[in-house]
Order: C-alpha cells, then structure tokens, then sequence
C-alpha cells in the first residue's frame, strides 16, 4: 500500500429517496407487504427502505405484464426498437447518476461502475434495439413469437448488467417482464424503473417487484409467467429448476463458477499478471465467471507467483466512490462471513494464504485481496465458489494436465489461456469444459457473444443471438 491524493466522485449527484414502492403497471405503488433496509457496504449506513412484494403485489405486477403483453407483441418491431433505443440513451445520459448509485448500494469501485458496468448497460440495449426489427429475417421463419410474461430474477453483482442481460432481449422479442432485483441491491433497478417512465415505455411492459428470496419464489412460481429467467446461485437454480419442472415454462439459469485461469510458460508473463489480477479481483471477486483457480505451469510458479504477489501490493482498497480505488467492499455481512469461513478452511485443510499489508476500514464489509498456495484439488477452496478476493494457485506440468484439472469442477461457466502459441490455444479450447475460453485476456463481455455455463453452472444462453432465442418461440 502507497500513499495517494484520494479523488472521490460525488455522491451528490443522485438523489436517494428514503423510501421505495413496487414499480407496477407503470406506476410507484405501495407494496402489500413489509419493507427491507439496503445498506452501504462499504459505511453500514442505511440507503433506503424498501418495500418486499408480497404474493399478492407480484400477482398485480404479474396480472399488469400480462395486460401490456398483447399491444407490446403486437407492435411492429420497429416501434418496440425505438423504446429500447431511447432507453439505451437515456442510460448513457444518466450513467453517472447511474454508476454513482450503483457503487453506493453495491460497494464496487466507480471506476468499474463508471468504465465497465455502464457502458456494457447501455451496449445491451443498444444491441438488442438493433433486433426488435429483424426477427422476421433472421432465418426464425415468417413469424417467431415471444414467449409472453417473462419472470426474472437476478443476483447483487452486476445489479444494472444483470437487468439489462434479462430486460433487453426480452423486450426486443415481444415479451413484457416481471424482474427482482437482489434484496441487497435494489436501488438501481428502480431507477431504471424511473427510465423506463422517461422513455414512455408503455406501462405494464417492465414491472419491478423488490423482496428477498420468498419475492423470487412466488414471482417464478406464478402460473401466469411463461419465461424464467435466473442469475444467481446453484443451490437457488435448482430450487427453481424442480419447482418449474412439468410446467411448461422455459427457464435459462446463470449459476456459479469456479473458473482456471491456465498460464503456461510461454505467455508474456506481465499480461499475463495482469489477467489474473483482472480475473479474480475485478468486482471483489463477485463475479460467476471470476478466474478463481489459478493454474501455473510449474517451471514458471515461482517467477509468477512473485510478480503477482509485487503487484497486489500496488491495489488501492477503500472507499468506493474514490476514482483510485481498485478493491470495493464486500457486498453484504453474509457474503463476508461465506468468504472468511471458506478462506479460513483453506488454511485448516493446509493450504498457504497470504495477503499484502492491506489496512483495512473500520466500518463496512471488507476482505483483503488474498492467495493461497499449496492448494490441492480436493481442498475446498480449489472446488467450492467463493464469490470473493479469494484466489488459490494450483501447478500443472503438461497441457493435458492443465485440462484435466481444469474440468474437474462440478462447474463450467469460463476459463481462461495464456500462451503465446495460437494453436495451443485451440487445443485447449477444443478440451476445456467452459462456455467461454478467454485467450490471454480474461472477464471480457460482449453484447454480441453469448455466455452461459456448462454442468453445474447452469443452462441457456444469454447475449447475441443466442440470447434473443431464449425469448422466442421459433
Ligand atoms: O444467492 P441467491 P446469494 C453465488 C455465490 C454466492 C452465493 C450466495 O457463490 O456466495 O451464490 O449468494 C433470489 N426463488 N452467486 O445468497 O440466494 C434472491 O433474492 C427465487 C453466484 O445472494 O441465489 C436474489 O435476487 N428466487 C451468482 C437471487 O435469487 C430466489 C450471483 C440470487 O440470490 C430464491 C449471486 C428462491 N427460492 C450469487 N431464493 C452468479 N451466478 O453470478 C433467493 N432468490
């Protein structure tokens, strides 16, 4: 840790109301239920109360969707274009409100809020804009439909990302949505909520209902949605998988990972330093497809691990909203006791951690970046998602060995190559078990390409095109 000139954004520039409703055929409207806190994670301090939809709010929220549906797929996609193109660039003209509030409630860093999550926002809709009006001529045949009412819940992450991955294709396609958002994160989704009214988006085709997991369960078991939709984790997806079984309703889940980033002794080792640091501390490690197993090429371990180790060194953690800070807070006091407890058995089953001097805040959720070596495969936190600043080093000899212990996870979300050899690239590419393969890159999304996991971390695809027929029926 170094001295530096802190550079905080303001948090002025949004306005936080101390109360929130449901956003509900168009309008903010009470809920029926009781309400929740969301909380800074990074000061404790109360955001906003907001309210938990109770059965009955989600079936009004369910009942109001269902209404808007016929005139929204029923428009020419042209028309429904121009919504998503509106409400593409009203984001990007409110994005620093945007990426303001999105660090306050969730704890990542605004240079990530501000620099990745927004402007991927904004791509998504901008994207799937460009759809609404070609689906006729995309090879579906003469008239895909849309599935009808899609439910759709989504974790605290990516809590704007998310929504735009489930909102857009869906609204593109013809569909009219119910989303939560994640108990912990609420705040944005119902500024988009605020959006959708400044883009005239006709009322009932986009309903927010806030809540915790019994919100989520009575919005995905409703008998009147058609789609369901869910990021979150495998244990949820699951719940969720059987209680829909025999429906009839179509269901896309995005679950956990437990990715390799696989560096062999050929990669330009300074790139490669920094795709790992990318890889798992990008976000506090709160992302599904983090690279949170670190293979090395044994002949190289010690040269990379020493690097690595000098460049954690230079991470800045602390206040979010300073434009210097790398490291955010932990987004909820659970999701801190789940990495304490995963990162201290890693030490019980004998692996070694490690840390950089790295003072910590008084208040709020916080975990140091953190390594841990001398991890074997069994250790729990060589096969369990941490979801945190949490990486654990494992060695290779071989490229075949490097792909075996790769995909032995029960997950297969992404995975990440370094090497200077294209050819070794595709031959990993050709073995590894994972939706997506970065090559000598890594945590890169794109709107046009689609991402979704293999085993245990889920089914369906969302982005590009593959992301839009998740929403049809063709
Ligand atoms: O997830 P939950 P949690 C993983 C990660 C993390 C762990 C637990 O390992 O440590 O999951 O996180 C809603 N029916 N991921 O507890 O509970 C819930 O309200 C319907 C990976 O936060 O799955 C929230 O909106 N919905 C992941 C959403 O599901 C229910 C992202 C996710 O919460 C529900 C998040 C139910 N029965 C966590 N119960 C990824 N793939 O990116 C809860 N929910």
């Amino acid at each position: 840790m170094f001295e530096y000139a802190p550079a905080p954004e303001s948090r002025d520039v949004v306005d936080i109301k101390p109360s929130y409703g449901l956003f509900i055929g168009g309008e903010f409207a009470d809920g029926t239920g009781t309400s929740l806190k969301t909380v800074n994670p990074a000061s404790e301090e109360v955001l906003a109360e907001v309210a938990v939809a109770s059965a009955d709010d989600v079936d009004r929220a369910v009942r109001a969707a269902r209404e808007a549906f016929g005139t929204w797929s029923a428009m020419p996609g042209s028309e429904r274009a121009k919504y998503l193109f509106r409400i593409a660039r009203i984001i990007q003209e409110r994005s620093r409100e945007l990426a303001v509030l999105e660090t306050l409630d969730n704890g990542k860093p605004i240079r990530e809020s501000r620099d990745v999550d927004l402007p991927l926002v904004a791509a998504h809709f901008f994207y799937y804009a460009g759809w609404a009006d070609k689906l006729r001529h995309a090879g579906y045949g003469a008239d895909p439909r849309p599935l009808g009412v899609a439910g759709q819940v989504i974790p605290w992450n990516f809590p704007l990302l998310m929504l735009a991955w489930k909102i857009a294709p869906a609204l593109a396609a013809g569909n009219t949505v119910v989303l939560k958002p994640a108990e912990t994160t609420p705040l944005t989704a119902l500024l988009f909520a605020e959006i959708c009214r400044q883009a005239d988006l006709p009322p009932g085709v986009v309903n927010i209902v806030t809540g915790a997991g019994e919100t989520g369960a009575a919005l995905v078991n409703h008998p009147d949605v058609n789609k369901v939709a869910f990021t979150g984790s495998t244990e949820v997806g699951r719940l969720i998988a059987r209680s829909v079984a025999g429906t009839g309703k179509k269901v896309t889940l995005e679950l956990g990972g437990k990715a390799a980033n696989i560096v062999f002794d050929d990669a330009a080792l300074d790139q490669a330093v920094e795709g790992i640091v990318n890889g798992i501390f990008f976000n506090q490690g709160h992302v599904c497809c983090a690279g949170s197993r670190l293979l090395v090429q044994e002949s190289i371990a010690e040269e990379l691990l020493d690097a690595l180790k000098r460049r954690l060194g230079t991470l800045r953690l602390g206040d979010p909203l300073d434009k210097n800070t790398d490291i955010g807070a932990i987004n909820s006091a659970a999701q801190l006791a789940k990495i304490r407890e995963l990162s201290d058995l890693g030490e019980a089953e004998g692996a070694e951690r490690w840390s950089p001097v790295c003072p910590l805040p008084d208040k709020g959720f916080w975990f140091p970046p953190t390594i841990f070596t001398g991890v074997a495969q069994s250790h729990r936190i060589a096969r369990e998602e941490v979801f945190g600043p949490v990486l654990s080093v494992l060695t290779f000899r071989t490229p075949a060995e490097a792909v075996e212990k790769a995909n032995n996870t029960p997950f297969g979300l992404s995975a990440g190559v370094w090497t200077e050899k294209g050819s070794r690239i595709l031959w990993m590419a050709d073995r590894l078990r994972a939706g997506v393969v970065w090559a000598n890159t890594f945590n890169k999304f794109d709107p046009t390409s689609p991402f979704g996991g293999y085993k245990e971390s889920g089914y369906g695809r969302e982005g590009g095109r593959h992301g839009l027929e998740a929403y049809l029926d063709v």
